[in-house]
């Protein structure tokens, strides 16, 4: 009897378990949203990477059902279905049912797990309208249905089978997710970063929904993910440098190479996670970069006077991947992707700082290419410094006056004003026309201030556009920065849903990141979400603001009406404009998140790539996504 009382105990505890998750699936997942629910995809998928990173599985296939299932199909172990020791019920039932019953069984060395990864499968159970785990594991084919987290079958011997594996298959449940449709560019991104990570691992992705494959499995690992970063980009040298080694239970691995452009892409990742904030890993990295480069200069004659090249200098067109593999990763920052054990620092950099330094030894030609990249860096940035200085003094002595094209509002309380940053003029008329004079101010800038191809971003600041940008906000930009003096508290981006609003919304982003951090961090950025059609019906005005919503519209009514597509914010009426986007009464604004933000800043690197095609090819595919910033995973 006391037994009995033990099992309905525990059965009770893992009730309450799944309650709780279902309860704040945010607290598990971050958020309900389109984040949210690819993350239930990672989990899931992370361990199988895991199974893979013990060198018990080689291939992972994810499938996107034309049901909106998501399956996962490993050829690892096999979960455990053997009772388990303490609850005496079958392992598989434990980690399905249990919260962070996952790796109970095995230490793993090297654990995928971090931010809010490796919560469990259990949670994706949870959060599943209906999952099904399949093993194959000692000839045998084992199955367990759960539903809402709940299992609905034991765990069954369902008959003889020739292979190893773990198949789960999940349908997320609509009463938790606003919308459960997955996304294959989301999912296919991020099976390409696994593959490039784990070398020889073969991932494949299918949709059902659309017959769309893919199939990936780079022998080269980060070699050949820095080959496809810098496809489009002319190289300073033929081969990337690569380093790889074990050190303390650690991984590291780095491939990198310089190219002629201007513009830093470092990559980061701890236990495959990509670390967004960077952290004691990438401190390392940077450290030995700036030293080994540095010394070589020196030894080499080649950098005579001066205090030696900044990590500015060095990093000028560099690409760069690190991979660290870690037993207990410490994941900290704002969005929990910064690595904070300090360990790894100094093994990161003697790892690349040794194998920089004979890569430089064995390869002098190179070597010496590299030096002059960083040499013509640090005279460049010293010229523009000494530019800044003249003009900051120069200024001084002026009132710094207003930009002649705001539009400003007569409110004079940060916190009541708004800024409305436009794009065009017409629009930007329409706009002033439509405001509030009370509290909101327009800013038109003009299209088409991308077009600094091959430029640092420095060169942007001294572009008019931007410039009018810092002076109506407010705040100064980078060290000078002063949240307070901010003179709107929603500084608000309005651009065309297309192409170049895209490009020029990313731009804004970009510089918003890079100069005015705490702008994003304190929530004062936002974008505008403008309506894309609009239908009339007799009098009635409706506007939709997806293709999804209008489609969704006419199989709800029989009537076929016709829709005008706005193609840009100026075919729109000051009155339209109102209505549906400036009205806060009736307007949607997108609040832009430090991952928005990030995300934009990637972007932007890849458009200021050198060659114009593949360029536009990327400017096509992520438009749309661009203006969903939300949705961006
Ligand atoms: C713990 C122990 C063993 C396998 C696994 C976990 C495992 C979990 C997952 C999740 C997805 N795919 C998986 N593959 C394996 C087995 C240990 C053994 O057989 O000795």
């Amino acid at each position: 009897m006391a037994d009995e009382r033990q099992y309905d105990a525990s059965q009770i505890q893992i009730l309450e378990g799944l309650e709780a998750v279902r309860r704040r699936p945010g607290m598990y997942i971050g958020s309900t949203g389109p984040r949210g629910l690819h993350h239930l995809v990672w989990e899931i998928l992370d361990n199988s990477i895991d199974e893979a990173l013990g060198g018990n599985c080689t291939e992972i296939h994810v499938t996107i059902g034309a049901d909106g299932s998501v399956t996962v199909d490993d050829n690892g172990r096999g979960i455990p279905v053997d009772p388990h020791p303490q609850v005496g019920r079958p392992a598989l039932e434990v980690v399905m049912t249990q919260l962070h019953a996952g790796g109970k069984f095995d230490g793993k060395a090297y654990k995928v797990s971090g931010g809010l990864h490796g919560v469990g499968a259990s949670v994706v159970s949870a959060l599943s309208e209906w999952c099904e785990v399949e093993v194959h594991r000692q000839g045998r084919r084992y199955r367990q249905r759960y539903e809402r987290g709940r299992p609905v079958t034991d765990v069954e011997d369902v008959g003889p089978t020739q292979r190893r594996g773990t198949v789960t298959r999940f349908k997320p449940d609509p009463e938790i997710f606003d919308d459960t449709e997955f996304k294959f560019e989301t999912i296919n991104n991020r099976i390409r970063e696994l593959a490039f990570l784990n070398r020889g691992l073969i991932l494949t992705l299918r949709d059902e929904r659309t017959g769309e494959r893919s199939f990936y499995c780079f022998e080269g690992g980060l070699f050949s993910f820095i080959e496809s970063l810098n496809r489009a980009k002319n190289t300073l040298h033929p081969e990337p440098i690569h380093a790889l080694a074990v050190r303390d239970d650690v991984e590291v691995e780095m491939a990198l190479q310089w190219t002629d452009g201007y513009t830093e892409n470092i990559y980061t990742f701890a236990n495959m996670i990509r670390t967004h904030e960077g952290g004691t890993h990438e401190a390392g990295f940077k450290m030995a970069l700036t030293r080994v480069i540095n010394d070589y200069a020196r030894r080499a004659g080649l950098a005579k006077d001066q205090d030696g090249l900044s990590g500015d200098d060095v990093r000028e067109g560099l690409t760069a991947i690190l991979s660290v593999k870690l037993p207990e990763p410490q994941f900290e920052g704002q969005t929990k992707t910064k690595l904070g054990n300090s360990e790894i620092r100094g093994l990161v950099d003697s790892v690349v700082g040794e194998a920089l330094a004979r890569y430089l030894e064995e390869n002098p030609t190179i070597a010496r290419r590299i030096v002059d990249k960083a040499l013509t860096a640090a005279r460049a940035r010293e010229a523009a410094r000494k530019a800044r200085e003249l003009t900051r003094r120069k200024s001084a002595l002026e009132v710094t006056a207003l930009p002649g094209k705001l539009t400003d509002c007569s409110v004079r309380d940060p916190a009541m004003a708004e800024l409305f940053i436009v794009e065009g003029d017409s629009a930007g008329g329409s706009a002033k026309q439509a405001r509030d004079r009370r509290f909101q101010a327009v800013l038109p800038i003009k299209g088409k201030i991308l077009n600094v191809e091959k430029s640092r971003l420095d060169r942007i600041l001294s572009h008019e556009e931007v410039r009018a940008i810092i002076t109506a906000v407010g705040t100064g930009i980078g060290d000078e920065f002063d949240l307070n003096k901010a003179r709107y508290h929603k500084i608000i981006i309005m651009c065309d849903a297309d192409v170049d609003g895209a490009h020029i919304r990313t731009l804004l982003l970009t510089f918003f990141f890079r100069y005015m951090r705490p702008l994003i961090e304190a929530g004062y950025v936002y974008i505008a979400q403008p309506p894309l059609y609009l239908v009339r019906d007799g009098k009635e005005e409706h506007y939709f603001y997806s293709d999804e919503q209008l489609e969704r519209f006419y199989r709800e009514r029989g009537k076929r009406l016709t829709a005008q597509r706005f193609k840009g914010l100026g075919e729109m009426s000051a009155q339209q404009l109102w209505d549906t986007t400036m009205d806060p009464e009736r307007r949607t604004l997108l609040q832009v998140t430090l991952e928005d933000a990030m995300a934009a800043d990637e972007i932007f690197n890849v458009l200021m790539g050198a060659r114009v095609e593949p360029r536009r090819h990327f400017i096509e595919q992520h438009a749309k996504e661009v203006r969903f910033l939300d949705t961006v995973g």
